[in-house]
């Protein structure tokens, strides 16, 4: 079974949003292998998206990822990658796909309601960098 990682972000948080988003996670069949209600410190925000470091928006998006409650997540299922960014729909909620969580929750390219990782070698730093291995579930 493959891993991916997710984050609800403080935009979904603050509206309520959790349990629609992790519905439509179970429904279409990633099983929630961890998961963490935490506010993230300005390091640990920094540090995630380190790769973005030089973009314009990088400030921004550090200060939106801070500003309130995040649900961190490992998702489980076959092709969780794939399968996870599928269901977000694309980056800005103007492109994304009727019934993704993006075009249903998010409110702009930056409050996009939900983070999922883009390869299996991304998942797999993404949780390490949230996550204890021992927080994970292994097996169901
Ligand atoms: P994704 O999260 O879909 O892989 P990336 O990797 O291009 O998208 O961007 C990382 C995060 O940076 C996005 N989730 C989004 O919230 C934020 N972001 C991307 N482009 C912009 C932008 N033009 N203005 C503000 N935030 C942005």
């Amino acid at each position: 079974m493959e891993k991916t990682f997710s984050i609800i972000k403080p935009n979904a948080v603050l509206d309520n949003n959790i349990g629609n988003i992790i519905g439509r996670f179970e429904k279409e069949g990633l099983r929630i292998a961890a998961a963490k209600l935490t506010t993230l410190s300005k390091e640990k925000a920094e540090g995630f998206y380190i790769e973005h470091k030089e973009r314009p928006f990088f400030g921004e998006l550090v200060s939106f990822m801070t500003s309130g409650p995040v649900l961190l997540m490992v998702l489980e299922g076959e092709n969780a990658v794939d399968k996870n960014r599928e269901i977000m729909g694309a980056t800005n909620p103007a492109d994304a796909a009727e019934g993704t969580i993006r075009k249903l929750y998010a409110k702009s390219v930056g409050e996009n309601a939900a983070h999922g990782s883009d390869s299996q070698a991304s998942a797999e730093r993404e949780i390490n960098y949230f996550f204890e291995p021992s927080d994970v579930m292994d097996r169901f």
